[in-house]
């Protein structure tokens, strides 16, 4: 794959060294384009959510990066040495050996997917009026966090908030605003500090070394916990291997290790990462929060050695693990993130600045600036994607942040965005081409584009299953 956008002869490309993925292709899978007329009835009978469209409508799918990854052949390989024994899998001793080895943490519990390890954690650790401070919102884990009796704090520091600023570590937690709302609620209303790994509302932005070092600090003076989620940390040690001193020459695994080891236990989407279709898991040092958790698995996943997962997903996952951190893999994941977000970049297109870990942001906000927050220009923008190309991306806007438990209105983020996220291993560099093209199209046309109205509204994470239509 190449860096390079404007076509050169090849006496300018003498001297030019590409680099390529770590891996060539067995499987196809083919993938249909529709007619701008078929799109048409397709998005109005979705209600303009691209959550509710079939993906047999759909061209090039990059509504998540969650459960859409390839699995490699040893990971098919794999699925034929499922355990199926209800208690003691194998596969599940195999997987609780790889995430001690990966993330080094002490004890194991398996679920079907992140939400399941959010759920038992927030269960088994939040009260009711508790307080949950966190480097920006992610919409299960505050569903959850809320479930549970506690209010999620957002302490990322401000730059994230800002779609153009060019801070290396937007995911970092501003240390003084935590403090500031340690003094103002006490340590003994804060469970633990919600700390993720690549902050995906933010953009997929990395937390630092430096700042999750700096965070551990300031919880042991106040006595509180830290609980990482892990859903794509992997992609933020490609950054602090990038991007932080003294890191360079330390392998993706070694950052990873040492990320967790100032953290009390981590969630995990192993649908993200760890390069399987379903799959999650909550880890912990400490015992009782584990015979707590071991105990709540049973309530809403199943046994503890299979929580909600076939044998042979448990060694999907833990061979997915072992892939995701080998350092010429995540150069090429994130690699081709950074090639399309390059495309946009050089057409002046409003993205969120520097390109993430996981998926390329629009700017919602400033592509359709007449459209005011309260009409969903993310939603639209997701939508005339989907007209324009069959390109499926999702709203990260105002409709994703829901409205105040407290108050009934809606929040309204700073960060208005759709979200193109790359599946692992998955598409190639001519559908960025495409991708790349289509969102042109879109931004040239944003001035004859309107709102729309929401007429359905589900009371919890309303985004998946809100229905809209075009203001007239
Ligand atoms: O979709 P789950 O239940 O496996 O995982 C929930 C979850 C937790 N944390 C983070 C940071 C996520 O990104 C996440 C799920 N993300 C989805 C589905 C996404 O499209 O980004």
């Amino acid at each position: 794959m190449t860096h390079e956008v404007v076509p050169q002869t090849m006496g300018q490309q003498f001297g030019r060294r590409s680099w390529a993925e770590p891996w060539k292709i067995k499987m196809v899978e083919p993938i249909r384009m529709t007619s701008r007329p078929e799109r048409e009835r397709a998005i109005r009978e979705a209600g303009y959510n691209t959550f509710l469209l079939r993906s047999d409508d759909v061209y090039i799918d990059l509504l998540t990066d969650s459960g859409t990854s390839a699995m490699s052949d040893r990971q098919w390989a794999g699925l034929m040495l499922g355990d199926e024994a209800y208690a003691g899998s194998r596969n599940f001793y195999r997987l609780e050996e790889t995430i001690q080895r990966y993330y080094g943490y002490k004890h194991l519990v398996p679920t079907h997917q992140g939400r399941g390890a959010e759920h038992l954690i927030s269960q088994a650790l939040i009260k009711p009026g508790d307080v949950i401070p966190g480097n920006m919102y992610f919409t299960t884990t505050r569903q959850h966090q809320e479930l549970a009796g506690g209010t999620f704090v957002d302490v990322i520091i401000a730059e994230a908030h800002d779609p153009a600023d060019p801070h290396p570590f937007k995911g970092n937690v501003d240390l003084d605003k935590l403090e500031a709302v340690i003094k103002r609620v006490g340590a003994d209303k804060i469970p633990y500090i919600s700390l993720a790994g690549t902050v995906n509302m933010a953009g997929g932005q990395p937390v630092s070394m430096a700042n999750v070092r700096a965070l551990r600090a300031l919880c042991d003076r106040y006595g509180i916990a830290v609980y990482l989620d892990a859903t794509r940390m992997a992609e933020n040690a490609f950054f602090i291997q990038e991007r932080e001193e003294g890191y360079a020459d330390l392998p993706i695994a070694a950052i990873v290790r040492e990320f967790c080891s100032y953290t009390d236990g981590a969630w995990m989407s192993a649908k993200k990462d760890s390069l399987v279709n379903i799959g999650g898991w909550l880890a912990v040092n400490d015992d009782e929060v584990f015979d707590t958790a071991r105990n709540l698995v049973v309530v809403y996943e199943g046994l503890h050695t299979y929580g909600g997962l076939a044998g042979r997903d448990m060694e999907a996952m833990a061979i997915g693990t072992e892939e995701s951190m080998q350092d010429d893999h995540m150069r090429s994941r994130i690699g081709q993130v950074r090639y399309l977000g390059e495309l946009l970049t050089d057409w002046d297109i409003p993205i969120v600045q520097p390109v993430g870990g996981h998926a390329i942001f629009l700017d919602a906000k400033r592509i359709y600036a007449h459209i005011p927050q309260n009409q969903f220009p993310a939603q639209m923008l997701a939508a005339q994607l989907y007209l324009d190309s069959g390109i499926r991306s999702m709203e990260r806007g105002v409709v994703s942040a829901g409205r105040d438990p407290a108050t009934g209105d809606h929040r309204y983020p700073s960060l208005e965005l759709v979200r193109l996220t790359i599946p692992r291993r998955v598409y190639t560099q001519a559908h960025m081409d495409v991708t790349a093209e289509s969102v042109k199209a879109v931004y040239d046309a944003r001035e004859q584009t309107r709102g729309l109205t929401m007429v359905y509204e589900p009371k919890y994470l309303r985004f998946f299953q809100a229905r809209f239509e075009p203001i007239a």
